[in-house]
């Protein structure tokens, strides 16, 4: 499919590394996914699911030891250990490539290699960048090829260029103490083994499109950012960009679709998805800061999905999808998971494979991480844009977290430096994305905290430098708390579609159409100022609750990030600036 000889020598040097018994391009025809979609399914990799009520879906159940990214057992191998820093586990790269070697060596014997050439962005933007995978799973190439643009225009694209990003995966045996993520930014190279995955073997996505790329963003000026990326429409047909970085499953999925308050549908305002996990930004010919999906489909969170919390990511699902790890409805065959619906089938196979009857059983049906891999195209609110590789220009970027108390519903930094400062307290409470223990308090700066490919003090040194780039056309920079909780545990912001008055309030002070109220972490809302027509059971009073800034609450906070920012080795002066400055106005 190429001449290219970087690509054919190191192709040539894998394959006598993990000695496949045949090697297949994949070109991303229908025919070839389609013919691979069947073998999957005869070896019994890959359910098909029923085709009237769910055409072109698949189910797939991963290995037990298997259902989570794993940031214990994920590498940064730069030469220097500085250089991936104190939020990163590191490994000498000429130790890492000979553990990797020793362990990948002879592991695709009796399997195919497939070769999958993938864009991330749409082919040939100038936003776009190229990667090659190996794998020896079906499951994988399927997924990529909803995941990214894979196949023979890639290739072309690519012509004769040595700049691609290489990227071997290997089933190998799927055993845990084996197990190992590594990137080797230097080298343009991501290998992952002894996982089936996705975060872990989809290897565009986190391994590439963050961890490589944020290190590539970081020398060549861009930025590759943990963010989902919107679109407001307004009744005027204007459209502004926003995009916004939550750690792992604190619902990026559901504001990226959001379906506005009933009121707002009214008036005619619309929300369209550009993205929901990953956001390339660079600086535009105008100036302004302008960003891409990388991606070319959605793989997220299962549970928790339905009709109210988010239609147009369960209506996404609706096609040409595969689930991983959800419960196998054996009556219509078709998928369940938890909150779903009300309506457990009882007749079905768990996550593990095991027969659930959905209604007595106390165990769960689908794995709390499990997934949907949909094609963006299926979205119902899918932006215009999506797909055209020239990006958006981004008006504001939103930091939040998961916390119940201290942080209020919404608050504008000062000014951008003060907004990197911002995104670098960000912390939340954690979640089942990633396996380790469950609703403790962890810092999670910008997002990035498992996905920056380099010094972490470095990357925040990287944004002070963009925000000077930028100038006075940097985008705004605010923080959002979505999840407070009242004394008995409730959340007290409704969330989901209401989180439109919240983005309007954004756009807003974008615009310097609204004025705000200065406090020591920065500006909160005027109550009157949120527009709260059409909420039931919640009150002006509430709000006010949730946008009060507790100077006594804060000061501890400060004193905890001065604990937390000891941990950088090359924190910059401007954060540590910032911190003081926090202090001093809490006083
Ligand atoms: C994801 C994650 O899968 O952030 O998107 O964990
Ligand atoms: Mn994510």
């Amino acid at each position: 499919m190429t001449k290219n000889q970087s690509v054919l020598t190191w192709i040539e040097n894998m394959k006598d590394l993990v000695n496949p018994d045949q090697v297949l391009w994949i070109d991303g025809s229908e025919e070839q996914l389609e013919a691979l979609r069947k073998e999957a399914c005869s070896t019994g990799e890959m359910i098909k699911l029923n085709e009237e009520k769910l055409p072109g879906c698949y189910l797939h159940r991963t290995a037990v030891n298997d259902v989570a990214r794993v940031e214990g057992r994920t590498y940064i191998c730069s030469k220097k250990e500085v250089d991936a820093g104190p939020t990163n586990n590191w490994m000498d790269p000429e130790k890492a490539y000979k553990m990797l070697y020793d362990i990948a060596r002879g592991s695709y014997k009796g399997r195919t290699m497939y070769v999958i050439p993938y864009s991330m962005g749409p082919v040939g933007s100038p936003f776009s960048k190229i990667g090659i995978e190996l794998t020896d799973s079906i499951y994988v190439v399927l997924n990529m090829a909803i995941m990214t643009r894979v196949g023979k225009a890639v290739v072309e694209a690519l012509g004769d260029s040595n700049d691609w990003v290489r990227g071997l995966h290997c089933k190998c045996e799927i055993n845990e103490e084996k197990r190992y993520i590594c990137h080797f930014p230097e080298d343009n190279t991501i290998i992952s083994v002894n996982s089936g995955y996705g975060g872990n073997v989809l290897l565009g996505k986190k391994c590439f499109a963050l961890r490589i790329a944020s290190f590539l963003g970081k020398n060549e000026g861009w930025m590759a950012e943990h963010m989902l990326i919107l679109g407001v429409e307004n009744p005027q047909g204007e459209i502004k960009y926003i995009s916004a970085a939550f750690p792992s499953a604190c619902g990026k999925t559901n504001l990226a679709m959001l379906i506005p308050p009933e009121g707002y549908k009214a008036k005619g305002y619309k929300v369209w998805t550009v993205g929901d996990d990953i956001a390339w930004m660079r600086i535009g010919p105008d100036g302004r800061l302008w960003a891409i999906n990388p991606e070319n489909g959605f793989f997220g969170v299962a549970p928790g999905t339905n009709n109210k919390s988010n239609p147009n990511a369960l209506a996404t699902t609706k096609s040409g999808t595969i689930f991983t790890n959800v419960a196998h409805n054996l009556d219509d065959n078709t998928v369940w998971w938890e909150g779903l619906d009300k309506n457990p089938p009882e007749n079905a196979v768990d996550w593990k494979g095991n027969p659930w009857n959905g209604k007595t059983s106390d165990v769960k049906g689908a794995h709390p991480n499990s997934r949907f891999t949909a094609p963006a195209k299926n979205c119902p609110c899918i932006s215009d844009e999506f797909d055209k590789g020239t990006g958006v220009p981004i008006s504001a970027i939103v930091f939040g977290g998961r916390r119940a108390q201290t942080t209020p519903l919404v608050y504008q930094s000062r000014d951008w430096n003060n907004g990197v400062f911002v995104g670098s307290i960000m912390a939340s409470e954690t979640t089942a994305a990633a396996t380790g223990a469950v609703g403790v308090l962890r810092h999670d700066p910008m997002a990035m905290k498992p996905f920056c490919g380099y010094n972490m003090g470095d990357y925040f040194a990287h944004w002070i430098e963009m925000g000077q780039k930028l100038g006075d056309k940097a985008p705004k920079i605010f923080n959002v708390n979505w999840f407070r909780l009242d004394d008995e545990g409730h959340f007290i912001w409704p969330g989901f579609g209401d989180n439109l008055r919240v983005l309007e309030w954004i756009l807003k002070r974008c615009e310097g159409t609204v004025d705000a109220k200065e406090t020591a972490i920065g500006y909160v809302p005027n109550a009157e100022d949120i527009n709260l027509e059409g909420l039931e059971d919640f009150t002006i009073e509430d709000l006010k609750g949730i946008l009060e800034v507790k100077n006594d609450e804060w000061t501890k906070e400060a004193d905890e990030i001065t604990e937390y920012f000891k941990t950088f080795d090359r924190l910059p002066q401007e954060l540590k600036d910032q911190l003081e400055a926090l202090k001093s106005r809490l006083q």
